[in-house]
């Protein structure tokens, strides 16, 4: 489980930068940093000096100087992976980072895989499952309340509310254990009543931190908001606004957007990714026709939608049609043109009240934003995400402890023999361990880890 050797990757991500890092961990870091660092002062060795110190030299192969280097000694425990780890400071070309990861390997490191590093933190007890997962979010996330988020879960939020209630979890098991041991005897109706009390205080937990899957998949893949309309309606014109620079193509011709247009947002805080389709209209030839196709499919696939409607022009039979289509979808109906003479009122009789928005002027987008963020969220996050936001792995493990806590609660109702209902809180207090890693297996780390970065 514990793994001995020492690895090495590059920290930074591959390109042309001003610096670059090469980590090393493992017990034999300060050896192997030693075989290939030659010291602007003589006598300094990785291996004798003190930890947490930084020293100026060459990182040379063969005799040959490869760069000019800063060298971070840092000795366990007190490191990223609670192993040894030198860190090497290099310019950051593409080629000479790779040649300084070349002399570190020649010292005797193995090449890292993807989120090693992090994994040993987490073998090594510096941080749980949880909190390593956070570390990946908090590379991914692309707007400030997902940045918020991850960190507060690397700071350990979700972990300590885990660990809690497996703790009232646990608790509860060893009372019903207990009087397995002394089959004869009844469990006492106040003891029985208590702890099923304290089941359902922990099952309300779980439930709560189950509603907020929803927001936080959207903190971890965006909320996917597809512009749909007619040709010509602005919805081009309406990503351009909303993105803050022209991305998409622009014209007075009805038609000129044919393939699908992804980019993503930070929209107050969340991540948005919007795609911009072609309007939707009885195609004029192939290619629109396929844009066509592909407007619907990036329609079915998200999870908003923004219709826009050109209400500088008058109402034909296809705007109510396409109304028709979208209805009962989660949309916002976007009045696009405010800057012009209106030709129609917007729909009344329906309880869906669009925003009036001009994307030559700008007005209303700040109302449109506000929007878009409400659909994001479902309320359960606050502004500050100091809170908590589970993810994908931990809904599913919550899940089954859930419903593992809510057939041992009504075994417990039915006078269902004991020693059932303890095998169900148990396994309700084993799948709350899954998710901060108490119980793993290694298919399940080569998962969680895989999708890390080479380096992290
Ligand atoms: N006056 C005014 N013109 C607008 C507004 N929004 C877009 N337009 C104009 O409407 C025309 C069509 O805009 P686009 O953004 O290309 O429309 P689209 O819906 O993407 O069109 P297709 O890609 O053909 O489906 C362009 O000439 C824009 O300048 C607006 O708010 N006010
Ligand atoms: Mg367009």
């Amino acid at each position: 489980m514990h793994p001995t050797d020492t690895i090495t990757a590059i920290g930074t991500p591959p390109g042309e930068g001003g610096l670059a890092v090469i980590r090393i961990s493992g017990k034999e870091a300060l050896m192997i940093a030693g075989r290939c660092f030659r010291p602007s002062r003589d006598g300094v060795r990785p291996d004798a000096v003190a930890s947490h110190t930084v020293h100026h030299g060459h990182v040379v192969r063969e005799g040959e100087v490869i760069d000019e280097v800063l060298l971070t000694v840092m000795r366990a425990p007190r490191t990223y992976t609670c192993e040894d780890t030198v860190e090497i400071g290099c310019h950051g070309g593409v080629v000479v980072t790779r040649r300084v990861l070349a002399a570190v390997l020649a010292a005797g490191a193995r090449m890292a895989g993807p989120g090693e590093f992090t994994r040993r933190a987490f073998l090594n007890g510096r941080i749980d499952l949880t909190q390593a997962e956070a570390v990946a979010d908090l590379i991914h996330a692309r707007s400030e309340l997902a940045a918020r988020a991850a960190t507060a879960q690397l700071a350990g939020h979700l972990s300590r509310r885990i660990e809690g209630m497996r703790d009232d979890l646990m608790l509860v098991l060893v009372h019903v254990e207990a009087h397995l041991d002394f089959p004869d005897e009844d469990i006492a109706p106040e003891t029985g009543e208590a702890l099923y009390r304290r089941m359902g205080v922990a099952r309300e937990g779980l439930l709560g931190l189950l509603r907020t899957a929803g927001e936080g998949r959207v903190l971890r893949q965006g909320l996917r908001v597809a512009i749909v309309g007619c040709p010509n309606s602005g919805k081009s014109s309406l990503l351009n606004r909303l993105l803050g620079h022209e991305r998409a193509i622009v014209t007075p011709i009805a038609g000129t957007t044919r393939d699908t247009i992804e980019e993503s947002a930070d929209i107050r805080g969340w991540p948005v990714v919007f795609v911009d389709t072609a309007g939707l209209r009885e195609g004029v030839d192939e290619v629109e026709r396929e844009g066509i196709r592909r407007s619907r499919q990036a329609a079915e696939r998200a999870e908003v939608l923004l219709h826009v409607m050109d209400r500088a022009r008058p109402w034909q039979a296809g705007d109510a049609t396409l109304l028709e289509e979208f209805t009962g979808r989660r949309r916002v109906l976007v009045w696009n043109k405010s800057d012009l003479p209106g030709c129609w009122e917007e729909i009344t009789g329906s309880a869906e009240c669009g925003v009036q928005v001009s994307c030559v002027t700008g007005s209303g987008m700040e109302t449109l934003k506000d929007r878009i963020a409400a659909l994001a969220g479902a309320g359960v996050l606050t502004g500050d995400a100091a809170e908590v936001a589970i993810g994908v792995r931990h809904q599913e493990a919550l899940r089954r402890a859930e419903e593992a806590l809510a057939r041992a609660m009504a075994a417990m109702v039915e006078g269902i023999p004991l020693d059932l209902v303890a095998i169900e809180i148990r396994m309700a207090v084993e799948a709350v361990g899954e998710v901060v890693g108490r119980t793993t297996t290694e298919d399940m780390l080569d998962r969680i880890f895989s999708t890390f970065c080479l380096g992290k």
